[in-house]
């Protein structure tokens, strides 16, 4: 990785590459989603959990599809979906994830997530930070576009900078959010992506996206790294490092 990478991540709490999955791992990821679509209906798309993974579906209704049912998220895809674990994971990936937060990996938290042509919901302006707040602050968030992401089907949005200006207070409302009032139009940076595009972002970096009301589902996988074991009052996280300290890939922490 460039220097100007880690430069730029630095700078902005973010930073894109491009082209940084293979075909093959998009097309097992859009498989992936295609296999649990087809599980859930067989069920009639209702939410379930396998081991520490939960599978979340959603009604979408509109007038030009109708009603129909969808996957909206698999959380932590990670202990139940090799496809998710081997792309998210992959060695390439931990390598960045060494140089942005340091040699020593420990998995957090992750998301296969599927925002809906025609109805996908927005997700409101927030730092992740606020949602663990009893971690350390070296987290890594890896964004991976599976699907293209665009203004149109609501790509991810962000305040560069932001990062540097510690936690904005948050609130319940239509999600967990900050009162959005603080957020400068001019500054918003849209991260359009190819699907096999990458976007690491810091833990503190502002973020929102907007509603899907285009024609185009938006697949992704997010994960979140960090650099040191969850604290005890926590549930995120394991205590088993993915590498340690001297950089050696160390027993991967699958159930
Ligand atoms: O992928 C998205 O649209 C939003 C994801 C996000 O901000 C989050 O999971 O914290």
């Amino acid at each position: 990785m460039s220097d100007h990478i880690l430069e730029q991540y630095k700078r902005d709490g973010f930073v894109i590459i491009r082209n940084l999955l293979t075909e093959n791992e998009v097309q097992a990821v859009q498989g992936l989603r295609k296999r649990i679509d087809a599980e859930a209906e067989d069920n009639g798309f209702q939410d379930f959990i396998k081991g520490k993974t939960r599978y979340e579906f959603e009604k979408i209704e509109s007038e030009e599809y109708g009603v129909r049912s969808t996957l909206r998220a698999v959380k932590n895809p990670w202990w139940n979906e090799e496809v998710f674990r081997e792309v998210a994971g992959s060695e390439k990936i931990l390598d960045i994830v060494e140089k942005l937060i340091g040699p020593t990996i420990f998995y957090h938290s992750s998301k296969l997530f599927f925002k809906s042509a025609r109805g996908g919901r927005r997700k409101p302006w927030h730092q992740d930070w606020a949602y663990w707040d009893t971690m350390n602050q070296r987290q890594v968030t890896v964004w991976m576009a599976i699907d293209e992401a665009t203004r149109e089907n609501g790509c991810i949005e962000v305040i560069p900078g932001s990062h540097k200006n510690g936690l904005i207070k948050h609130h319940h409302a239509e999600d967990f959010m900050i009162d959005e009032g603080v957020i400068d139009p001019d500054l918003i940076v849209y991260a359009i992506m190819e699907p096999g595009d990458v976007l690491f972002f810091d833990v503190m970096t502002l973020h929102a996206s907007a509603a899907n009301h285009s024609d185009k589902g938006r697949l992704c996988c997010i994960i979140d790294y960090d650099s040191e074991p969850k604290p005890e009052n926590s549930k995120h996280g394991t205590d088993t490092p993915l590498r340690n300290k001297e950089g050696e890939v160390g027993s991967l922490a699958f159930s």
